[in-house]
């Protein structure tokens, strides 16, 4: 018989939006109750460039936690810089000596939700930024697909890292990179076999579905993220990445709630909320290829090992039991759909 319980190290998850306000206050304490530390993301309106806006940003986070009973110290908010074309280098410095920032964030212009503040030409008007990120071992994380109007959206981040990451990389060999959500078999081979500190995170959403579910029975707007689900080929590379002994895959949710009326909407907005189940969710997509040994070092340890951080020292535990997904959570006035609402899962943190 198969185990009922998976005790791991506590998960970390190197990837997450937690908005701001009302918004923020509701959505903090899912991801605080499973993981230790969250990489927040900076796409705020107005996105956070600068250290003293991450410091404050990091406060509002602190403040939402005690509001909703989350202990001191309990949960840390890793936080991030959005580059833009006038980053100023000085800046990165200053993160990095103070700590109030741990990297800094690539958005292509217009890539994704409030990305309009985004790099126009990394290498033409960010090149100094970079280099003293790569003096000083500050990561990027990039969101990977060219935002060129003419290319499909299917194949927007194979050709970023043709057009964008190669040469990237080439210019800057030492710098730290993630590869941020990834969603390709392109991505998974380039990553892989990639000279260099180079690593990426991947979603819930992109193990366990492929772009089949964005069309089931009608538009399904809830499957709508960016980068895209894709193809079921690439599913199974990202599935087999995650579960393979590689230390270049890691945990990170894209958790990225949007109220229920702006994704039910003639215009609906990209992301999932995958924070209220996101163990429950990665714990089905291993086991379901028998992979579930492989859990804890993708939610665990190569993450920490990849930014130079110290594993966690406590645990969690994990049931092999159903877990009904709720229609839907309160959004501080609003309402949130979780992914697969209504749809029971197969694990359940304990
Ligand atoms: N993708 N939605 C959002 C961000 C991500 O590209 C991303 O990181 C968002 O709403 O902030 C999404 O679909
Ligand atoms: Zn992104
Ligand atoms: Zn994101």
């Amino acid at each position: 018989m198969t185990s009922q319980f998976l005790t791991i190290t506590r998960p970390d998850d190197w990837h997450l939006h937690l908005r701001d306000g009302d918004a923020l206050t509701a959505v903090v304490g899912d991801t605080a109750r499973q993981f230790a530390r969250a990489i927040v993301m900076p796409n705020l309106k107005p996105p956070v460039t600068t250290v003293a806006m991450a410091r404050a940003y990091q406060t509002r986070i602190e403040q939402a936690l005690a509001k909703v009973g989350i202990a001191d110290g309990q949960f840390k908010p890793l936080m991030t810089l959005y580059l833009t074309d006038n980053t100023d280098p000085a800046e990165i410095v200053q993160a990095k000596e103070s700590g109030a920032a741990v990297a800094v964030k690539l958005y292509p212009a217009g890539a994704t939700t409030n990305s309009d503040a985004g790099v126009t030409d990394l290498l033409g008007r960010c090149a100094k930024t970079l280099e003293e990120m790569q003096r000083v071992g500050m990561p990027l994380l990039v969101h990977g697909e060219v935002t060129d109007p003419a290319v499909d959206v299917f194949d927007r981040e194979a050709l970023f890292i043709e057009r964008v990451m190669i040469p990237l990389r080439q210019a800057f060999p030492e710098l730290r990179v993630v590869f941020e959500h990834l969603t390709t078999k392109d991505g998974v081979d380039y990553v892989r076999e990639a000279s260099g500190p180079i690593a990426a995170t991947i979603t819930a959403q992109h193990l366990l579905y492929n772009r089949n579910a964005i069309f089931q029975g009608g538009v399904r707007p809830h499957w709508y993220c960016l980068p895209i689900l894709k193809r079921e080929v690439h599913r199974q590379a990202l599935v087999d990445a995650a579960t393979s002994d590689s230390p270049r895959f890691f945990l990170g949710t894209d958790s990225a709630p949007h109220a229920r009326g702006l994704k039910e909407h003639a215009c609906g907005c990209a992301g999932c909320y995958t924070a209220l189940h996101a163990m429950e969710l990665y714990a089905t997509a291993f086991d379901r290829v028998g992979k579930i040994d492989k859990l804890e070092a993708f939610a665990s340890h190569r993450g920490p090992d990849f930014y130079g951080l110290p594993r966690n020292t406590d645990r969690i535990t994990l049931e092999r039991t159903s877990f009904l997904i709720p229609n839907e959570i309160p959004y501080g006035s609003e309402t949130l759909v979780p992914l697969a609402a209504g749809e029971t899962l197969s694990w359940r943190l304990v």
